[in-house]
């Protein structure tokens, strides 16, 4: 099976799971600094030092066949309160960071927040706060002018939906709520509103270059052939992807959306707050998104449940010990025979492609799909420097044939960015789960490339998904 001859071949990073250098240059906190300080299990620092290692990095992507990259600005380093006056260091270093991209014909994809509010502006809500909004469209605001010479491709925000998940449901990141599915609701109701002005903003300006958003899409099917499950699988749908599709390409919910969520907001005994022009703004801007970012990596298969909610997190990698139930949603399973990873994710490439396939049929003004992550998290072993991680290749392989087949069946999809370029930090797991396609050594910051990148490389050259 083949790619298209212009197909981007990328790797995706993240500002707080790559830069490190969490102080440097005027950077202000962000939630998750407190947040891991306090959990002392690891630490945001190194990382994988990003934000000194950025040259050699951006020489592996050209060496290694990787025309594109994934990068997120930290709102922190331009805005160290997240409002106020520039932060002049940090603004240069992206000037330094995009201009060694356009050295080695890299092409940068930009996202504005990926996961990491700056904390003063997380302490007082985040994103359940109407001035985190505000001070959100400012910051975009000034990022397209500052940098609309040096960047193309902008994304608002990196999945609303598993963001607003780890903050309020599984209470695996900062502020560590659990199972508030109201809040959470409202906080991707409001996100998709930030979304939407950032992008009329985008619009207002004139900036030349795309601006789209990242979602990540699960496939969500009924573990039983029964009504039931049916219905348990339709309402995670509806909280997970449904509800975000909407509002992207619809700008408004769907009459099956809004009865959904009302009945998942019923037992919750609690309520969505629509405020005065976010309909607007959701309606005007539905029709400027130039690209959807699909971040896919699992499926799920669900069953009804009636009970209360019970969520354990595997975050260490031993394999078979997550749970999830959710009151008045449903349950998964993990105890079917596909295969998963060892940290309970299904293995499930067919979900991609059945995604893919809705959103051109659902969603018909979706003008184009980048796949913006991908990838496989393993615990992968360093012989002398040598790291053979056929499971990663097999992966990897197997959801860009179903890519290939749904460009074949007509869907407009021009890129892949495998999560992650090289080794980061994953945000509820630490520095075992690894997903790069280059080895990072965390204590001397040497980087080698995996079995995975130079098959990567022969498939970027050739096109052909070998
Ligand atoms: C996505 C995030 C990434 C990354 C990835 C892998 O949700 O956008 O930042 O972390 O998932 O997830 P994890 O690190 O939890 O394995």
């Amino acid at each position: 099976m083949r790619l298209p001859e212009d197909f981007i071949m990328g790797g995706a990073t993240a500002a707080y799971q790559a830069e490190g250098a969490v102080t440097a240059d005027g950077k202000g906190r962000v939630a998750w600094d407190t947040y891991l300080e306090k959990q002392g299990r690891f630490s945001p620092e190194p990382a994988s030092d990003f934000y000194h290692q950025f040259p050699v990095d951006l020489k592996l992507c050209q060496q290694f066949g990787v025309n594109g990259i994934r990068i997120s600005i930290a709102w922190s380093r331009i805005f160290p309160t997240g409002t106020g006056e520039p932060n002049q260091a940090g603004v240069d270093f992206y000037h330094r960071l995009f201009e060694e991209c356009r050295m080695r014909q890299v092409e940068p994809f930009v996202t504005l927040h990926h996961f990491d509010t700056p904390e003063e502006l997380h302490k007082a809500g985040d994103f359940l706060n109407l001035d985190t909004i505000d001070a959100f469209v400012r910051y975009a605001r000034f990022c397209f002018e500052e940098y609309k010479d040096q960047v193309t491709y902008w994304i608002t925000f990196n999945e609303i939906g598993p963001v607003n998940f780890g903050q309020y449901i599984t209470g695996t990141f900062p502020p560590s709520i659990k199972y508030d599915v109201p809040k959470a609701i409202q906080s991707m109701h409001n996100m998709m509103t930030a979304h939407a002005k950032a992008v009329l903003a985008f619009e207002e300006l004139h900036i030349p270059g795309e601006i789209g958003i990242v979602q990540a899409l699960e496939g969500k099917y009924p573990d039983r052939d029964i009504e039931k499950d049916k219905e348990a699988a339709a309402m995670e749908d509806v909280l997970c992807n449904k509800m975000l599709l909407d509002a992207t390409f619809n700008g408004d919910y769907s009459f099956d959306t809004k009865r959904r969520l009302n009945n998942i907001l019923r037992a919750y005994s609690g309520e969505l707050t629509i405020h005065s022009g976010d309909m607007q703004a959701l309606k005007e801007a539905a029709k400027y998104n130039c690209f959807l970012g699909v971040n896919y990596y699992q499926s799920h298969f669900i069953r009804a449940y009636s009970g209360d909610s019970l969520i354990c997190h595997n975050g260490t990698g031993k394999k078979g010990s997550s749970i999830f139930r959710l009151k008045g949603i449903g349950e998964r399973n993990f105890e079917n025979d596909i295969p998963k990873t060892d940290w309970d994710w299904l293995i499930y490439p067919e979900g991609l492609l059945d995604m893919l396939r809705r959103v051109k049929k659902d969603y018909p003004n979706y003008k184009k799909i980048y796949i913006t992550e991908n990838g496989m998290g393993y615990k992968d072993d360093f012989e002398n420097g040598i790291i053979m991680d056929g499971p990663r290749i097999d992966y990897v392989k197997k959801h860009l044939e179903a890519i290939a087949t749904a460009i074949e069946e007509g869907v407009n999809v021009k890129g892949y960015f495998i999560w992650s370029l090289m080794d980061v930090f994953s945000w509820s797991n630490g520095y075992n789960k690894r997903y790069g396609l280059f080895y990072v050594d965390f204590s001397t910051q040497k980087r080698y490339p995996k079995e995975s990148a130079y098959w990567y490389k022969r498939v970027s050259e050739t096109k052909e998904i070998m």
